[in-house]
């Protein structure tokens, strides 16, 4: 499942989940020439999508693997094959032939396949979960290095003339949308073709247009509209409306929510109104699915974080599924997005490399075009904890600052500091966001304080005092049933001494314009034998989480809930 609703009615599609053929080549012996004739006979089925590493015997396998499957075409015909996430290099091939590489774990990719024969067609991809210094994440972040297929793989059948994007824009004044629809159309066809384009939303028809097509070309075109009395989407108020739009033979169906996001005065406004954020950081991992999330499951996790009375999530580390930013349309939650850019260790050689900021680039370009109408998301993240003290640093979030500018002005660009107080980046964002662990790491939770008061010299000095502030991330580690009578390091009561002490510091903070604990449940993390890091975390699991990996919930959950819950 992609979406949670049907973005074609005329359009063919199919999923091309299932039982795959799949074998690991730790030697890197594989070549597709050799394996798409006689694919390796000690191969084994896997589940697309899941992650490998939750079979027995691959538990701390990183490397290449090879994914085999079919699909039948019943007569000649145009097929577009959509990947949504692969963990982290993908070459896809079919029959034989390589049609792209893409790298990037967490974000979506297609390759086109125009004027396939009928017939029987093999789909073989190489995944390859290796990462290293120039890769994002890099080799080394505090999660588990899954691999694998971990989200759908979709076949569209495209006609000759098919819709290509879409892409929804609009401005508000009062409750009127005027709005406009970006059409891109592409031909397939040997002949010039003329092509009849309908679009509809709740309430509006958008005037009828054609577009002539030159044999082979793509043309854009833009329809506009207004409608008047639009429901507003807010938190709590998940007013959407669905858009539709016909060329030819072909359709596409999407969805948008109408809000203003602004920055006034220090305060975040959503519909003018000011915004007090409650909420978590949420990797999109349980044990034993790791980053191939059921949807099941995150209608839970959803339904956990209302109870929880949260008004935002944040989507650490990396662009989560479309089914889950759907879902939070759909209930009103705010979503912070962000690409897998996790700086604690990171070198400056990384922050310099020309090949990691064009992947960044990338991965901004992926994440926005995929997500630009979900009106969940508020904040686009450019980065996580790298080191803004840097000059380093200081040009890497000129360029990805730029680039989610250059595509988006309509939402806030914030990002993750761990150097608050002598961090020089912060003039170049909307929102900051801290990250500090008063109370685990370093001191006690009144360390907060005096943090808080450096941190505010610091944005004077850089010419950023003002700007909305966000506790993006604190926290404590505390082992679920680890309960007793004194707070030890560890136990759910220190855990929860920790985030009810620094909550109640933030919110009595009256320039901190919301919190996002770390985390909302405990995950996996990365304690290879060979590797030095994260050696303190027991159970080889991150154990910040309210919940734990079960989605059962600790002392501090309960404790959260009822200040989550009450007037500030
Ligand atoms: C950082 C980081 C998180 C996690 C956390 C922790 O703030 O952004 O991903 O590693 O620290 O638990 O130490």
């Amino acid at each position: 499942m992609i979406r949670s609703f049907n973005q074609h009615i005329l359009r063919k599609t199919r999923l091309l989940d299932g039982l795959w053929d799949f074998v690991t080549d730790p030697g890197n012996v594989g070549t597709t020439e050799e394996w798409h004739k006689n694919f390796p006979s000690d191969s084994r089925k896997l589940v697309v999508p899941s992650c490998w590493n939750n079979e027995l015997g691959l538990f701390e396998y990183i490397g290449a693997a090879w994914y085999r499957t079919y699909f039948d075409t019943t007569q000649e015909t145009n097929i577009r094959l959509i990947f949504e996430g692969i963990l982290h290099h993908a070459d896809v091939y079919v029959d034989g032939l390589h049609l792209g590489y893409h790298f990037g774990g967490y974000t979506q990719f297609m390759t086109l396949l125009p004027h396939l024969a009928q017939g029987r067609h093999e789909l073989i991809i190489r995944v390859d979960s290796t990462l290293d210094w120039q890769t994002l994440p890099t080799d080394v972040a505090d999660w588990y290095s899954y691999g694998g297929i971990i989200r759908s793989v979709e076949l569209q059948e495209l006609p000759d003339v098919y819709i290509d994007t879409l892409k929804i824009d609009y401005e508000l004044t009062g409750d009127q949308a005027d709005i406009r629809l970006h059409v891109q159309v592409n031909s397939l066809s040997d002949k010039d073709s003329e092509i009849a384009v309908n679009a509809s939303t709740e309430g509006l028809d958008f005037p009828a247009s054609t577009v002539q097509l030159a044999a082979g070309q793509s043309e854009t075109l833009t329809l506009l509209g207004s409608l008047a009395n639009i429901r507003k989407w807010d938190v709590g108020a998940p007013e959407l409306y669905t858009f539709t739009v016909q060329a030819g033979e072909d359709d596409l169906i999407d969805r948008t929510g109408f809000r203003t996001v602004k920055v006034d005065n220090g305060q975040i406004l959503l519909n003018g109104k000011k915004l007090y954020l409650q909420g978590v950081n949420r990797h999109e991992e349980h044990p034993e699915w790791g980053f191939a999330f059921p949807p099941k499951l995150m209608l839970k996790d959803l339904a956990i974080l209302q109870d929880l009375g949260c008004n935002i999530v944040r989507g650490s580390h990396y662009p989560q599924s479309q089914f889950w930013v759907d879902l939070l349309d759909e209930h009103g939650m705010l979503l912070w997005s962000e690409i897998p850019m996790w700086g604690c260790f990171m070198s400056t050689e990384t922050l310099a490399s020309p090949l990691f900021a064009e992947r960044g680039v990338q991965m901004l370009d992926e994440m926005i075009t995929r997500d630009y109408h979900h009106p969940s998301i508020i904040f686009w993240g450019a980065h996580n904890e790298i080191d803004t003290r840097t000059t380093e640093a200081l040009e890497l979030t000129k360029k990805f600052v730029g680039k989610i500018r250059s595509m988006d002005e309509s939402r806030l660009v914030t990002y993750a500091t761990m150097h608050p107080v002598e961090d020089i980046v912060l003039s170049y964002f909307d929102v900051i966001g801290i990250n500090k662990y008063y109370g685990w790491y370093e001191g006690n939770v009144n360390g907060f304080r005096d943090m808080l008061q450096n941190y505010y010299r610091n944005a004077e000095a850089q010419g950023a005092d003002g700007k909305p502030l966000i506790m993006s991330e604190f926290g404590a580690a505390g082992i679920f049933g680890d309960a007793g009578w004194e707070p030890r390091l560890f136990s759910e009561d220190y855990q929860a001494d920790v985030v009810q002490q620094a909550l109640q510091i933030f919110r009595e903070d009256p320039r901190i314009v919301g919190t996002l604990i770390w985390h909302f449940a405990d995950i996996r993390v990365d304690v290879r034998s060979d590797r030095p890091y994260f050696r303190d975390r027991a159970r080889s699991f991150n154990n910040k989480g309210l919940l734990n990996e079960y989605r059962k919930p600790k002392l501090a959950y309960r404790l959260v809930k009822e200040i989550y819950r009450s007037e500030r």
